[in-house]
């Protein structure tokens, strides 16, 4: 029997474990990727484990999340992941030289190699054929310390495309199409791997928009073929001797395919609050619109800026629009400026950005109260944009472009009628390149001292597991809760690298009052337990949202399902992911109910089900739970630092 892609490069890095379906395998990780939001934190563990040097292939350091710098604790972590990367051979790529997906795939990404990243983009680079995964910081130090990367054994999706995308119809339109068919959740354990005719008619940045946002099905990652567009591509990013051809053989059999004809597609919108609520552009009607954002590691390469700069040419902006313009990397704001590219936005009234993540996630131009903005960004998550009355849809550069120019809601498609031609952008065939923003490692960096400024604090150590959680459903929350609605970004972020503070911010969205109550519970001895809907967790890789759950005495999650980076995030802090057996005892627990799980130990141990005590109701129900013996085993040690001292010794 042939071999999908996927399959292809499981086969080559599985290090631990066998290729069958839904048991847990490790794969040796070629390269990793942190960014600065997750990375110090990512840092500070790996310094814990005491290895001289990273032993991947290729280590980079991002900084592109917080660059605001309002007070000194951002330019502290810079200045602290600076040193790091010095210290252990890892290439730091400096403010201004880009968002990480958009910067790896340019100068990195390598078809058939794996890559690891704390960030949950980093599928991104699946664009040009890598087997790219987004976890917690604490797996990617791992990785970086020559540990395997666990993961189930994939359930793999052929999306198959054919024909052709008609003019003003995007890529951002095929993945909306994709969050349609596959919603944002019930994706858990699946890959999505994409071929077909209409693989050919897709530049690398439309493939990589496509992987990037597969993120917000819950996929572990997204693929394509590595083919003649990705080579052509390599060539002129002046690296033709990372290309290999990879692809799906001919008889590769598939879980499922679902085909997608991309001449039919139209323009498409993701609708507030989730990238799962997909309309047509059409549908929506006139509605106004206040701001329009075009930038994010989804939509930011040169090809989105220059398609955006060739429609805006000669025009300007509408008076009641704000226009943010990010682009992704140094690379694509020096082509773009070549190009003429640069000239068109600006002259259009464009409010250029800095090139890093900025409004996607929240941490600079929030939009005003009740306003509609357009964003060519992933996450569309309720408060995400920093105002919590906005309504944020995610759209096509083209759309984008369109409500720029009319102030409202527009299918772009009907710019023709404004006289403005779709424009054909071609891929350069060369682009002008310039690696002076990072810094590569030295060879013999023994010596170099790390440094700490006050915002630099030592992560909270997990507790080993007890074999008893007496607490408090100290909150119970709906479906869908995002990493957004546990522990903020935006404005909160700068925290990232102090857990005492950063935890006060915890559901604040959801309720303010939550960790005034979880720390009085935990002061008293009592143990804090959070009750969830479906899909707990989505979106960020943010270990965050399970390190200050841990520290404010979180012990166990009972959700009636959990998506993947946040549920190993959790088993890496030693908080116990269970889920009803009985989804309908959901419905009969309170907030404030007193409940009582014992023998949690024994019981792990022989695979039976947890017995949950409702002591306010005297009613009893059972947990179920889905963990590999070695992840009963890090829960039991107390997280996974505590498991790899244990296996240390
Ligand atoms: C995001 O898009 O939500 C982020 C901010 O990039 C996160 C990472 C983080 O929270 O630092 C992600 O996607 O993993
Ligand atoms: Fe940055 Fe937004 Fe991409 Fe996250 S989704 S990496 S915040 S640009």
């Amino acid at each position: 029997m042939g071999k999908s892609i996927v399959e292809k490069i499981l086969a080559q890095h599985i290090v631990i474990g066998e290729a069958v379906k839904g048991t847990e395998v490790g794969i040796k990780i070629d390269q990793t990727l942190t960014q600065d939001a997750t990375g110090t934190m990512a840092y500070l563990q790996f310094e814990a484990m005491g290895v001289p040097k990273v032993k991947t292939e290729l280590s980079v350091s991002y900084v592109d999340h917080n660059t605001v710098q309002i007070g000194f604790e951002n330019a502290d972590d810079h200045k602290y992941l600076q040193s790091v990367a010095e210290k252990y051979g890892i290439v730091y790529s400096r403010a201004g030289n880009g968002i990480c997906h958009q910067v790896q795939l340019e100068r990195f990404g390598k078809p058939g190699k794996t890559l690891l990243g704390s960030d949950s983009h980093t599928p991104t680079g699946g664009g040009v054929g890598m087997l790219a995964i987004g976890a917690g910081g604490l797996d990617v130090a791992v990785a970086m310390a020559g540990g395997p990367f666990y993961l189930t054994y994939p359930k793999i999706i052929k999306i198959n495309l054919t024909g052709k995308l008609r003019p003003w119809v995007a890529a951002k339109d095929i993945i909306l199409k994709v969050l349609e068919i596959f919603t944002t959740k019930g994706n858990v354990g699946c890959v999505f791997e994409y071929g077909g005719s209409g693989v050919k008619t897709l530049s690398v940045p439309e493939r990589a928009t496509i992987t990037n946002m597969g993120a917000e099905c819950g996929v572990t990652t997204s693929v394509f073929p590595s083919d003649e567009i990705t080579r052509e591509f390599l060539i002129a990013q002046d690296r033709e001797s990372d290309w290999t051809e990879l692809l799906a053989d001919d008889d590769a059999e598939y879980d499922k395919v679902i085909d997608i004809n991309l001449s039919e597609l139209v323009p498409l919108a993701a609708t507030p609050h989730s990238p799962g609520n997909i309309s047509t552009v059409r549908e929506l009607g006139e509605i106004d619109v206040d701001q329009v954002c075009l930038g994010s590691c989804t939509n930011s390469s040169y090809k989105d800026m220059m398609t955006v700069a060739r429609i805006l040419a000669d025009k300007k902006l509408h008076p009641n629009v704000s226009f943010v313009v990010a682009p992704g990397s140094k690379q694509v704001i020096e082509n773009i400026i070549q190009d003429g590219g640069f000239a068109s936005i600006v002259s259009a009234g464009a409010r250029i950005a800095e090139s890093a993540c900025g409004f996607c996630i929240g941490n600079s131009q929030s939009p005003k109260t009740e306003a509609v903005s357009l964003r060519t960004s992933n996450r569309n998550f309720f408060g995400r944009s920093g105002t919590k009355s906005a309504n944020a849809y995610l759209v096509s550069p083209e759309t984008a472009a369109a409500a720029v120019i009319t102030g409202k809601f527009t299918d772009p498609r009907d710019l023709e009628k404004l006289g403005i031609k779709y424009p054909e952008v071609k891929m350069p065939a060369k682009f002008h390149i310039d690696d002076s923003m990072f810094v590569f490692p030295g060879e013999d960096k023994k010596d170099v001292e790390i440094y700490r400024g006050p915002n630099i604090g030592d992560p909270p150590a997990a507790e080993p597991l007890k074999d008893k959680i007496a607490g408090v459903v100290t909150l119970k929350v709906e479906d869908k809760i995002t990493t957004d609605h546990i522990i903020p970004a935006g404005s909160k972020m700068k925290y990232r690298s102090n857990v005492p503070k950063y935890s006060e911010f915890l559901f604040e969205v959801i309720d303010a009052t939550f960790h005034d109550r979880a720390k009085e519970l935990r002061d008293s001895g009592k143990d804090n337990i959070i009750v969830a809907g479906l899909s707990y967790g989505q979106g960020s890789s943010r270990e965050h949202a399970a390190l200050c759950p841990m520290y404010m005495g979180v012990k166990a999650v009972l959700a009636k399902s959990m998506e993947r980076i946040h549920n190993a995030n959790l088993i890496n802090f030693g908080i116990l992911p269970l889920n009803f057996k009985d989804q309908a005892d959901y419905d009969k627990l309170e907030q404030s109910d007193a409940l009582e799980i014992s023998n949690i130990k024994e019981a792990l141990v022989n695979n039976q089900n947890l017995k949950v005590k409702n002591l306010t109701k005297g009613t009893e129900f059972e947990a179920t739970y889905i963990l590999s013996d070695r992840q009963k085993e890090i829960l039991i040690a107390g997280g996974t630092l505590a498991f790899m001292r244990k296996q240390q010794k």
